[in-house]
């Protein structure tokens, strides 16, 4: 491969060290772990014949900044190893297990190398190599059949977390489809629209400048967000206080200040009377709250009867200690947050469980200060605009649309998706375009989605491996990991480290006959007779960016990020919110006029039936959802998966540990071996994600362990419709003879 112009030389990084120091010296008002690496990790880097690439890893949806060492040429070119860039105030120079492990990616023998043609029957794995020629005629051929069959909404395009996902969504609004889903409405879409419909939009918390946080249903420790995880770990350091509300006892409640055992599915009566103690004890700022907020008085309303004896009732957690961390939270505000969490996919009601998120953090008057919730500083990249045709032939809507009251238009829900392509009503989807996800895997009731797939003509699945929604595809096609490709230039926002603008630039040369999604698209519309909407390069639109603000480009070049350093704090002063009422709306007039409850009203959880135990999920730090267990250096830490289960429980059912069980739930049956946990809770139940695949092309995971996305039922939340994943019950039986 050529030398590229935006990575970094050795003579070049060399000549950098000194920057490092300045950077740092710069920042020194920020305690940015990170920055200080940065001379150590040139002194390694002088290692003769190494050249260092600028890139960003995309182990998880963090994008934390890379630096890539390398050594050989052309196609010997080979990573030597992956180190964090101590310049990247995100990421606060960090490169987890995950991101180190990244290596594995390029060179796992079960990566795709070449389009794959199915031939036997769907999951049956049966392939035929293919030419790209064929791949993509047939490709565009069969997307053209079902346009003129079933209007061009018949197709479907799903795209997962990526900078190249804009090109796919491109490409459907080229064919004229309003049929766009993302892993957003299996992800985090009720926390947003709980947000959004209180304070106008999406907050960051600012975990470095907080002295008092509470996390409820939040794995910071092993669900690593940058830079909470970090930040959080500093505040922890500084003796800020961190109270954990989980059924497990998750690393972060290891390390946190307390841990209570919350009954799952009650979080909102512990926050409605965590706000009856601030409101009737008079614990808020009244000047704030007055100038910020509208609808005090029918929240003190709302909450009059939830005394942290009634929560005591519905949580499991004492009334003197709900009361206790309502004075401490509120006595250490603004710099104080009940933390406002990522996904919020648990339960039918998670929006209005995130609003009552949303209405306790402005009891605080936390918002947009230091150690608070900060408004999300806007910074746009140009791009290279285009004017989708309109077809008149095409239905109305999205076919998810109407189903539920506050549906976002441009993400729509999966599972209501999932719903109407199984009626084939209102209108039929017979093709889908699938890339970088894996619906099989993650969406809850694997068996639904396999009833989903049955009902198309057509499947395409873009992935770097045969995930299991590739195994039940028409035809595969192979991409290049992060590592061996060129990306857009993309912003990440980094809490109170600001945003940085970061891309990534290849590393080595793609394995196989990889294409990347971009070049995938471009040949598909140049067939679909829809050349103008990619009638430039990556190249081109790369080089665009770059010129969206002075020392951009040289930033890149120079330290593999900029950081265009807006106001951090203060955004809002004299500002409306962007709420009905120009206020953060603890009641929500735009319910009112929906005629939905204006007020996070609660809904206590359905009574679990005898013996049965309440199915949760969440992460561990080596683990990304599906994507990372065939990995060979992470599957050294987390082989398999186990069920966790309550050494209380398990005796009543005669199970010991390593025991093989069988659990079951309305959606399906696996099996696994049981781990006895003390700290769990005796009524829930455990399982990591992400194992028991049935893609043969995924020889470690492969019916290893038991898959969660067969056991979850599927569930949405009524107002937007993001999947609820808390929702299951199980039960559980040891199987004769297993230990
Ligand atoms: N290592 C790693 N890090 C990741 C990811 C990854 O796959 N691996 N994924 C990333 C992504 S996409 C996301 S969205 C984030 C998600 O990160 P988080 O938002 O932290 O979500 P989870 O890890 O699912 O953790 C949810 C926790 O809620 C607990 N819980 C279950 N039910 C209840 C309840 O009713 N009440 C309360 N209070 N707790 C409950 C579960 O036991 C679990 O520990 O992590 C990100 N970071
Ligand atoms: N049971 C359960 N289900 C969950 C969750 C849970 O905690 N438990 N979490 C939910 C959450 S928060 C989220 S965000 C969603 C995430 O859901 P998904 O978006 O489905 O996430 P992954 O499992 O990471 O799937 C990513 C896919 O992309 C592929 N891939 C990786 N890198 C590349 C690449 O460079 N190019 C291409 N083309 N493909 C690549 C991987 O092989 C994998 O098949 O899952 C949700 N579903
Ligand atoms: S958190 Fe880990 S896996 Fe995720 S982007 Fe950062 S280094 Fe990569
Ligand atoms: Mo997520």
């Amino acid at each position: 491969m050529s030398k590229k112009t935006n990575g970094l030389s050795r003579r070049e990084f060399l000549k950098r060290t000194g920057l490092v120091g300045v950077g740092a010296a710069a920042l020194s008002s920020a305690p940015l772990p990170g920055r200080a690496y940065g001379k150590a990790l040139a002194e390694r880097l002088a290692t003769e014949g190494e050249e260092a690439v600028f890139t960003a890893c995309d182990m998880c949806f963090n994008r934390c900044a890379v630096i890539a060492r390398v050594a050989g040429t052309g196609r010997n070119r080979r990573i030597v190893k992956l180190d964090p860039n101590p310049q990247c105030a995100k990421s606060r120079g960090m490169l987890c297990a995950r991101g180190n492990a990244g290596i594995e990616q390029v060179r796992d023998p079960d990566r795709l190398t070449e389009p794959l043609l199915r031939v036997g029957k769907r999951g049956e794995g049966k392939w035929k190599t293919i030419s790209w020629e064929e791949a993509l005629d047939r490709s565009a051929h069969a997307m053209q059949e079902v346009g003129a069959k079933y209007s061009r909404c018949g197709m479907l395009f799903t795209a997962g977390a990526d900078t190249q996902s804009q090109f796919v969504h491109r490409l459907a609004e080229a064919f004229g489809s309003f049929n766009i889903t993302s892993h957003e409405s299996l992800c985090l879409l009720s926390g947003n629209r709980a947000f959004m419909d209180t304070y106008g939009e999406v907050p960051q918390p600012d975990l470095l400048h907080c002295d008092y946080s509470i996390m409820l249903g939040a794995n910071r420790f092993e669900s690593l967000v940058m830079p909470d995880s970090s930040d959080l770990m500093q505040a922890l350091r500084r003796g800020a206080k961190l109270i954990v509300l989980d059924p497990r006892c998750t690393k972060t409640a290891e390390l946190g200040t307390e841990w209570h055992a919350i009954r799952p599915g009650t979080d909102l009566a512990f926050l409605l009377a965590l706000c009856r103690v601030i409101i009737f004890e008079k614990l808020y700022d009244p000047v704030w709250v007055e100038r910020n907020t509208s609808g005090l008085d029918r929240l003190r309303e709302h909450v009059a009867d939830c005394t942290p004896e009634w929560a005591e009732a519905e949580t499991g957690i004492g009334a003197h200690h709900i009361a206790r961390i309502a004075r401490e939270l509120a006595a250490a505000a603004p710099k104080a947050m009940v933390y406002p969490g990522r996904r919020s996919s648990d339960y039918e009601d998670s929006t209005q469980i995130r609003r009552g998120f949303a209405v306790a953090n402005a009891l605080l008057a936390n918002y947009d200060r230091p150690g608070g919730l900060m408004s999300t500083p806007a910074v746009k990249l140009s791009g290279i605009p285009y004017e989708a045709p309109w077809y008149d032939d095409n239905p109305e809507d999205r076919v998810d649309a109407g189903k539920v009251p506050l549906l976002f238009d441009d993400e729509g829900s999966f599972i209501l998706t999932r719903d109407a392509v199984i009626a084939g009503a209102p209108y039929p989807i017979k093709g889908w375009f699938v890339y970088k996800t894996n619906p099989m895997g993650t969406a809850p009731d694997r068996e639904r989605t396999r009833a989903m797939i049955d009902k198309l003509d057509f499947l395409l699945t873009v992935d770097i491996f045969m995930s299991d929604t590739a195994f039940m595809s028409d035809i595969v096609l192979p991409a290049p990991s992060y590592l061996e490709r060129d990306d857009p230039l993309f912003v990440l926002q980094g809490g109170p480290a600001g945003p940085a603008i970061m891309t990534r630039n290849q590393v080595v040369p793609p394995i196989g006959q990889c294409r990347p999604v971009f070049s995938i698209v471009k040949d598909l519309a140049l067939r679909l007779d829809l050349k103008d909407a990619f009638n430039f390069t990556l190249e081109e639109l790369r080089e665009k960016q770059m010129d969206s603000f002075p020392g951009l480009r040289q930033g890149l070049q120079k330290d593999g990020l900029f950081e265009p350093g807006p106001k951090l704090y203060g955004l809002q002063e004299g500002r409306p919110f962007k709420t009905p009422s120009a206020r953060i709306e603890l009641y929500s007039t735009l319910y009112e006029q929906k005629g939905l409850p204006p007020m996070p009203a609660y809904m206590p959880p359905k009574p679990l039936p005898k013996d049965s135990f309440l199915l949760v999920a969440g992460r561990t730090a080596c683990i990304t959802q599906t994507h990372s267990q065939n990995n060979r250096l992470l599957a050294e830490f987390v082989p398999t998966n186990t069920l966790w289960l309550h050494p209380e429980a398990a005796s009543r059912l005669g199970i010991r540990d390593k025991d093989l069980v069988t659990v079951t739930s309305a959606a399906g049956s696996q099996q696994l071996r049981a781990e006895l946990k003390p700290g769990i809770r005796p009524d829930t139940v455990y399982m990591h994600s992400g194992f028991g695949a049935l893609s043969s092309g995924l020889r470690r995971v492969q019916n290893n362990g038991a898959s969660i996305a067969a056991l979850l039922e599927s569930a949405h939340d009524e107002l937007c419709g993001n999947a609820a994943m808390h929702m299951t019950h199980v039960t559980i039986k040891r199987q004769e003879g297993s230990s």
